[in-house]
């Protein structure tokens, strides 16, 4: 008999008898383990591409609140590294890419082998799932992600973060058509990418589009809804039922053609989408998840107590997955993490 996973049945529309719940980036620095393991391993990367390391570091939160749901531990910026992109995590630091500046650096990029540098990944996949078994988490699901071919170019062109985007987007605006050459390698990888998760055992997957709130409505359309749809229909051409959730993060009230047009199953909220909107209009359309502010858990009391029943009570009539708005912050105490995860698991419908 198949056992019945919460978070599943909520992506597919069902409603399950207490709500669901993930945070984006829950493994990660704010647990003391994940320290201890980052500085055997030495450096970031080296954990990414160790399945050993990588398939623990996606358990170690589950053992300590038991989430519905475990993420692979890997990055968005591993598409770039094995099309042959430059990358580098820095202690302390962002991500460096050795930037992309015209046309002529595309021919840099190489889609053939990019399962050479991925293999491990997808060897962390089949690991974590035998690891949630062996440790008895049977009804936890395992997401697979990527990002998005937008967010992960701003990335690959301003060779790191960005508080503008400025080199990104003169590009797509000014260069539109050398800039699509850009996003169809990302297309095809990421669709590649992602298909290569869920044969290795991924039982969802989630797009993150962190900067997808950057652009005016015609190039939201052009460079987020169009690729991402070309992602979700070439994902689904060859596993139809898997679920995926879109995080098109800081799109306001795109976030609506987003979810209508681009053929995912649940749509991820920030903490800036107000609730009655995105239960008006988005919440009839799909299970949505989301989206209390990563602050508020960080500073923790009664604030956070009482947006957290706010969430739950807002969304929790129809299917709803608990998570924050964006990833959990380093600094944020174990015990304010305990006490949301103590809520969420109490709360009746
Ligand atoms: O130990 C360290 O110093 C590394 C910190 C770290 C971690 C734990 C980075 C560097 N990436 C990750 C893991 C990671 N990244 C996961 C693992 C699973 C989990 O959620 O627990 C995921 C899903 C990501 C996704 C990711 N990486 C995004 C999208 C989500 C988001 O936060 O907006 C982005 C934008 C990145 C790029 C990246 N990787 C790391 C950093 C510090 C950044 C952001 C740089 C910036 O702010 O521009």
């Amino acid at each position: 008999m198949e056992i019945k996973k919460p978070f599943l049945q909520t992506l597919h529309g069902e409603m399950t008898e207490s709500i669901p719940f993930w945070f984006m980036r829950q493994a990660g620095r704010y647990l003391p383990e994940y320290g201890e393991l980052r500085s055997q391993a030495g450096g970031f990367l080296n954990m990414v591409y160790n399945p050993k390391n990588a398939a623990e570091i996606t358990v170690q939160p589950l053992r300590r609140f038991g989430m519905s749901a475990a993420i692979l531990f890997s990055d968005i910026l591993v598409i770039p590294q094995a099309l042959g992109q430059k990358l580098e995590f820095m202690a302390g630091e962002g991500p460096k890419l050795d930037a992309l500046k015209e046309e002529n650096d595309l021919s840099k990029l190489n889609s053939d082998t990019i399962d050479e540098v991925l293999n491990p990944i997808y060897e962390t996949v089949s690991l974590t799932r035998q690891k949630l078994n062996d440790e008895g988490f049977d009804q936890t699901a395992l997401i697979g992600f990527a990002g998005s071919p937008w967010t992960v170019a701003t990335y690959m062109v301003e060779g790191g973060g960005s508080k503008t985007y400025e080199k990104t987007k003169a590009w797509a605006y000014g260069h539109p058509t050398s800039f699509q050459k850009l996003i169809d390698i990302l297309v095809e990888s990421t669709t590649h990418y992602l298909c290569r998760q869920v044969e290795a055992g991924a039982e969802s997957l989630q797009l993150f589009d962190s900067w997808s709130g950057v652009l005016d409505e015609e190039n939201f359309d052009r460079w987020v809804i169009k690729p991402t749809s070309q992602i979700v229909a070439g994902v689904k051409e060859k596993h139809p039922d898997i679920p995926i959730i879109g995080f098109p993060r800081g799109a306001g009230t795109m976030v609506f053609n987003y979810a209508e047009e681009t053929n995912i199953q649940a749509i991820g909220l920030d903490f800036t989408m107000p609730q009655k909107w995105a239960t008006d209009n988005l919440q009839h359309l799909m299970p949505v998840q989301g989206n209390l502010d990563p602050v508020s858990l960080l500073a923790g009391g009664p604030q956070m107590e009482e947006k957290a029943q706010k969430i739950l009570k807002t969304f929790g009539n129809q299917p709803f997955v608990f998570n924050l708005g964006h990833g959990i912050i380093k600094e944020t105490p174990i015990a304010h993490v305990e006490k949301l995860c103590d809520m969420i698991r109490g709360y009746k419908r």
